[in-house]
Parts: C-alpha cells; structure tokens; sequence
C-alpha cells in the first residue's frame, strides 16, 4: 500500500454491504411523501444489488398480490390503508410521534411501522443496522423513540478562507463540504451523502456556518441565501432541517440602519422581515444561531441590554414559521489578567445567564457547553444545565477534535460524552444531564468533524464519533462501546462475520480506552489546556499561563491546581446544586480525575487511588505514551483487504504515527515541567529530561 492508492470517497458506515440482508429479501414499502421516496430510493438501490424485489404501494391501492404475507420486509406507515397484513395490529396508531417506529417479526415477516415518513427512513437504517438479525427468528415489538427532536450538528464552516482559521474553524478533516474558497460547490452530490450518514445515525438539523459570522457568511441571511436554499434542498430528502448562524449586527450591516438594538422598533421589522423572506425560500428552515457578546462576537450588551433581550429578539422574529433560536451561552472575559486570581473563567456562563432563567421565549434554547470552560479532554458539567429550571437547554458536544488530538490521534469520545449524559447533578436519585436537556425541550448540538476529506473526518477512525454521538442524541442511554460496535459492524461489514472477528478486538482494543489514553499522557486531574495557544495542538504547559484567556494551572515549586472551592477559592463551586457542589467543594470527595480543576494541591498530596499527585502525573504519561505506542502495533497487525483498503490503512497508520510521536512530546514535556518545578523524582527511576 502506498500514498498514491487512488482514493474515492469513504462510504463511512453506509458502505453498500450494509444493506445486503434486506437487498436479498421481498420488500414492501407503503406511504406517500417525500422521505417516503427517500425509504423507497434506498430499497430499491438495495434490491438491484443483492437480488431482492421490492414494491411500493401506494394508498388505496390493494390486491391479493399486495398481501404483507408475500413479504419478508414490510415498511408501512400506520395510517396506510389498507395495511399490509405482517403490519396488522402490531402498534397503535399515533404512538410513534414525528420520528418513532416500531419494529416486529412473526410469521416470517419483518415490520417496520411509523406514524410519520421520518421514523420509516429511522427504522430502515435500523433494519441495515440489524444485518441479517433483522430477519432470524421472531421479535416482539420493539419502539424505539428518539430521546429528543433536537438532535443537531453546528458547522463552524466559513464561505471564505478565513486569514487565521481556514475554510472550517477548528476544521481537522480537509475543507468544507458546503463552500470552497467563497463559494458555494457546484455539485452537492457529497451534501446529500452528508444527510444520507447523519440520517442513520439520527441527526435531524445542521447548522450551515460557523458561529464566528465573519462579513461574507453574515449574507447567507439576505444576499446568499440561495446558498442556504441549496444546501436544505440536498439534505431535505433525509429530514434534514438548515439552521444559520446570524451575526447579531446584521441589521447595521446587512440593513443599513444607525442600530441592532434589540428593542429598537427598526431593528425588531428588519429581523421579521428577514425572517419571513427566509421562509418563503425555505419553508423548513430549522432557524437561527448565535454567539454573541462572546469573543469579539457583536451582541446586546452594547446597547445595555440584556442575553435574553438579543434571544427573545430573533425568537420572536423566527415564531410565526414555527422557527427556533440558539443562543449559546459560550460568554466569558476573554480580557482577563492572569495576575487576578478571583475572575474565573468557569464562572463566567453561569453568572451571565443563571439570573435570565424565565425570562428567554418558549422558542429559544440556551445552548450550554458540556463544561464550563471549553472543550477540554476533562471538564466537569456546566453547572448552567442544572440552574435554568424554566429555560430550554441544549447540551453542547465538540464532536471535531479541538482539544482531544484533531483527528491525528484515536480519541473516541463516546464514553466521554456518554459520562457527561449519564451525570446526576442533583444526586443518585434525580435528573441526569440527557433528561434535563429532554425534559426542558433543548435537544442535543455538536460541532460536526466532518468536511471534504475523502475519508470525511481526515482520521478514518474519527468517524466514530459523529456516528456515536448521532446515536447518543437519539438515545443517551445506549453503550457507548455498544454504538462503537454497531459502527465497526456497520463500516467494516465483513467484520461482522468470523473473518472480521479479529479485526473488531482490534478495533476495540485501539479505541474503547482511547479517551482515557489521550486523558493520560496530555494535561493531568483535569487541570485542562497546556495545549500550544493559538493551534491548539501538542503541550505547551505554559502557553496560556499568562495570558488574557482565564486559563490557568497555577503550578508554582510546591503544588499545581486552581482553587475554585468556596472556602479558599474562586467560590465556582457555589454554582452546583447539591450534593454535586459539596462533593466538588471537599478534598475528601472531589474525583481524582478532576482533583486539579476545583482543588491547588501540594505534589505530595495522596490521591484516592493511593499515588501522590506528582508520581500520578509520572505514572499516567508514561503509561499513555505506552499504551499510544501499542495501539500502533495493535494497527501493524492488520491486514489491509476487503473494507480496509490500502489507503485507509495507510492513512490510519500515518495518523498512529503522528500520534505516537505526540504522545511523546506530551509524556516528556509534562514530566519535565513538574519534576523541574517541584524537585520530586519519579520513584521508579524512569527517564526525565
Ligand atoms: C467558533 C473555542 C474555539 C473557537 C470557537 C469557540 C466557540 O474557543 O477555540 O475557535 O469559535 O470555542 O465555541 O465559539
């Protein structure tokens, strides 16, 4: 294998093989519209291929050779008429809401029923999830509910090459699947296979472009909404619904008027008006994105006004569409001293937008960071998830991997955001984060990684984790190593036989621990960032120490951490409920893993696990450098063939490279630093430069 293999684009965990056991069967599909077009596309693509037959029919339309009994597969909606006979009584119509269905076998016959088109095209990507399973044996009736309708990707995509962020901010995975150095591609055929991937895994809405709203992306609201209309058109054939990311001053520099202040009766008309010429090109447009008042992002604290004045501005403009507003509550100094130890970043959400709880517009989610901070490898959750009781609020994940090794390194963040998901803030009792961001109608969003990049996500194994975190945002409660299978089944199909049974113990054993091998050899107990400023990539222990950006370690000759307890600190832990707070605020208590973001502890402070801080830090970088190394030679035993083509082993390979050498760098640096700093050495004499 070599770098010159011509490489097509991946088919990711769509590969045609994936829809062999139902392409081999008799296959009825019955219901009219759009996304019904869509189920009966795919069933036919299945069926010319591997041999089956299939029919649609049509409502009304019966006949003694349209009996459900001569089929092996039947796709039916609940209100068709009449039901193919496999379907008869299975569920009760009207059960399954927008997007559910139901799935059953007996008598030979597989049905998949749903009330709406949507929840068909969700059950016939969970029959080609199922393989041949669908079709063994019987099955009870199965429902399966997405946990929330709002399961959502951002795309931090620019229309021009931004000087210092490129054509995707944060983008690891080539450039952007939307626009190519300003302007719209030509062919959205890859756009289309986007929506086709996001559908089977269960995203519904995207984002287009990127929250910074730079001058050229802020016209895609008036001047360049064609491109808007292009892209819904590609995805819509996959209940794929469009979102924009708005600058909040548009109407100064799209409107021409002297203000964006959002009481000012001006700017209110220019926003519905805006608002309604959006819809009336696209009728199912999702609705608006906003950072504002966040990194030099305009807002409405310029004009003295309040988060929730901006929110309920667009919201309002947006309600007659039945539209929804995003406002992300990523708000924080970005100006701090690093000489001013009471401003705390970690702080900075909640105290911004926990006094606004009530006051945001039915329509208007507060889209929180999982953590306070951003993004980090380890971060406690947002206590702004717990505190807006009367607000909607949407949990946000980095599915690109800013902080987590950019796609150079394994990092599969399932178990992470599966944690985050699973959290109590309230106890062993209560609410975990999922129900919170259910119950309260925000939904789940993530940065997208993917982007133009032959393999979509530049590591073919980053995948994973748009997959993953598709599955999650549908249901928060599935295993995230389960999902990590479904994907290993679904991408590497033959793995699912006794050939591929190799290849998924490999698989397994290079990713499952992935996240917790990253969380080894990069910053220790949760300390976050030494990541190089600016790029974000590789150690940098000092990098940020003394900048503006309230993102700091404190280690000084006799101990490391920032003190953000009540008694001593910055009081952050105030912001948690109990028991969460108290168990943050104790030494006792706090979890090792995040000892150094609540807690400033001397090295020899003795941790849970019985390893003083310091040799804990020695230990884990060696260890992850280590266990980096192995997934290199786990990856060496392969044998490129079948679904690993000889540049997708290449590309893994250079990557594992890339990643070895990294955790290295990482392991060396860390080690250096603290021994430097306290004098300690590592109690088994390993090398420390
Ligand atoms: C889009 C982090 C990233 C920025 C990003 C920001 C955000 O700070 O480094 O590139 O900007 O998060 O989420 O808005």
């Amino acid at each position: 294998m070599t770098h010159s293999d011509p490489i097509e684009v991946h088919p990711a965990w769509l590969p045609a093989e994936a829809f062999r056991a139902l392409g081999s069967r008799r296959v009825l599909v019955r219901g009219e519209g759009q996304l019904m077009d869509t189920v009966a596309g795919e069933v036919e693509q299945a069926c010319a291929r591997y041999g089956g037959s299939w029919r649609r029919q049509r409502q009304g339309e019966a006949g003694a050779d349209l009996d459900g009994s001569r089929y092996e597969l039947v796709l039916a909606l609940t209100r068709a008429h009449p039901l193919p006979s496999a379907a008869v009584g299975v569920v009760e119509r009207g059960t399954l809401g927008d997007e559910g269905f139901a799935l059953t076998r007996r008598n030979g016959a597989t049905a998949v029923l749903a009330d709406e088109p949507a929840g068909l095209l969700y059950g016939l990507f969970h029959v080609a999830r199922l393989g041949e399973a669908a079709f063994a044996d019987s099955r009870p009736v199965e429902r399966h509910l997405p946990a929330t309708p709002l399961r959502m990707l951002d795309h931090w995509d620019n229309i021009d090459v931004h000087p210092a962020m490129g054509q995707v901010e944060r983008g690891y995975s080539g450039g952007s699947l939307f626009w190519d150095a300003g302007v719209l591609r030509d062919d959205l055929v890859r756009v289309r296979a986007y929506g086709r991937l996001l559908a089977a895994c269960g995203i519904n809405r995207v984002a287009i472009n990127n929250v910074n709203v730079h001058a050229a992306e802020a016209h895609l609201l008036t001047d360049r909404l064609g491109d808007a209309i292009a892209i819904a058109d590609a995805l819509r054939p996959y209940g794929i619904r469009v979102h924009l990311s708005v600058n909040f001053a548009s109407p100064i520099a799209l409107g021409g008027l002297p203000t964006a202040d959002p009481l000012d009766a001006q700017v209110r008309a220019w926003w519905e008006e805006t608002t309604r010429r959006v819809y009336e090109s696209i009728p199912d447009f999702g609705g608006y994105v906003v950072k504002a008042d966040s990194e030099g992002q305009p807002g409405p604290f310029a004009y003295d006004r309040t988060h929730a004045d901006g929110a309920n501005l667009l919201a309002d403009a947006l309600a007659p569409f039945g539209g929804i507003v995003h406002w992300r509550a990523f708000v924080y100094n970005h100006r701090q001293d690093w000489r001013d130890r009471s401003t705390d970043r970690a702080r900075a959400a909640y105290d911004h937008f926990a006094p606004l709880d009530g006051q945001f517009r039915e329509n208007a989610i507060l889209q929180v960071k999982y953590g306070p901070m951003d993004f980090q490898t380890r971060e406690p959750v947002s206590p702004v998830i717990a505190a807006m009781p009367s607000t909607r609020v949407a949990v946000e994940f980095q599915v690109t991997q800013e902080y987590t090794g950019q796609q150079r390194h394994v990092c599969y963040l399932g178990p992470l955001w599966s944690e985050v998901l699973g959290f109590r803030p309230w106890g062993a009792e209560e609410s975990t984060v999922a129900q919170i961001a259910a119950a309260s109608g925000g939904g789940l969003v993530a940065v997208s990684n993917a982007g133009d990049d032959p393999f979509w996500t530049g590591h073919p194994l980053a995948q994973a984790n748009l997959y993953a975190f598709g599955r999650l945002a549908w249901d928060p409660g599935l295993d995230p190593i389960a999902v990590l299978d479904e994907w290993i089944d679904l991408t590497f199909q033959p793995a699912a036989g006794d050939g591929g049974a190799k290849l998924r113990d490999t698989l397994h054993a290079m990713m499952d621990e992935s996240w917790h091998v990253y969380e080894q050899y990069t910053a220790p107990l949760g300390v976050g960032f030494m990541v190089r400023p600016a790029d974000h990539y590789g150690p940098s222990v000092d990098g940020y120490e003394y900048t503006q950006w309230g993102t700091y370690h404190f280690a000084d000759r006799d101990g490391v951490g920032v003190d953000r307890t009540q008694a001593t600190g910055t009081g952050f832990t105030s912001q948690y409920p109990k028991p969460s707070g108290e168990m943050y605020e104790s030494l006792e208590q706090c979890p090792d893993e995040l000892l150094l973001f609540f807690h400033h502890v001397p090295y020899t402070h003795v941790l849970h696990n019985g390893s003083t801080v310091i040799q804990h830090i020695y230990d884990t970088h060696f260890e992850g450098a280590e266990r980096a190394a192995e997934m290199r030679r786990a990856w060496e035993e392969v044998e490129p063939g079948g679904l690993i083509t000889p540049a997708l082993y290449a590309r893994v390979r250079e990557r594992l490279d890339e990643q070895v050498r990294c955790a290295q760098e990482w392991r060396d640096q860390i080690n250096t630093y603290f021994f430097r700093k306290s004098g300690v050495p590592d109690e088994r004499g390993r090398r420390i430069y």
